[in-house]
């Protein structure tokens, strides 16, 4: 079974999204592995997407990500990476595919309700970032 690192944004936690995303992925027939609820401070924002810090929307994104609480979450399924991607729909709620969770909790490409890993090695990067081996059951 694949595993892949998800995030319930902090605009879908304060609309009230949480419980339906949780039931939309469990429906989609993945395994909850870990979850939790943090709040990131802007340096862990950072921290967590270094990635990106020479794009333009690091400072949007990272001010975004610690302005209130997220959940993390471990999912797995068979080709879970690409099978959670798929349910987020496109980065822009705008290009998001019917039935997505970007189209239908997302509300522009700041605010875009969930966040899910592009690959195994950010997967494990990511998941490593949050949780503790003993908290992925
Ligand atoms: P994520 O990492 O959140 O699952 O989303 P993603 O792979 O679809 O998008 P990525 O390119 O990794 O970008 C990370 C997050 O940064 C914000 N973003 N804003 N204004 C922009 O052009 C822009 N591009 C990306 C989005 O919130 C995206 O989820
Ligand atoms: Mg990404």
């Amino acid at each position: 079974m694949e595993k892949t690192f998800a995030i319930i944004k902090p605009d879908a936690v304060s609309k009230g999204y949480t419980g339906e995303i949780i039931s939309r992925i469990e429906k989609k027939g993945f395994k909850i592995s870990a979850m939790k609820k943090i709040k990131m401070d802007k340096k862990t924002a950072e921290s967590f997407y270094a990635v990106h810090k020479e794009k333009p929307f690091f400072e949007a994104l990272t001010t975004f990500m610690s302005s209130g609480p997220a959940v993390v979450m471990v999912l797995e399924k068979e080709n879970a990476i690409a099978e959670w991607r798929e349910l987020m729909g496109a980065t822009n709620p705008e290009d998001a595919e019917e039935n997505t969770l970007r189209k239908d909790f997302g509300k522009n490409i700041d605010n875009n309700a969930v966040h899910g890993s592009d690959a195994p090695e950010t997967a494990d990067i990511e998941t490593r970032f949050f949780f503790a081996d003993i908290e992925c059951v």
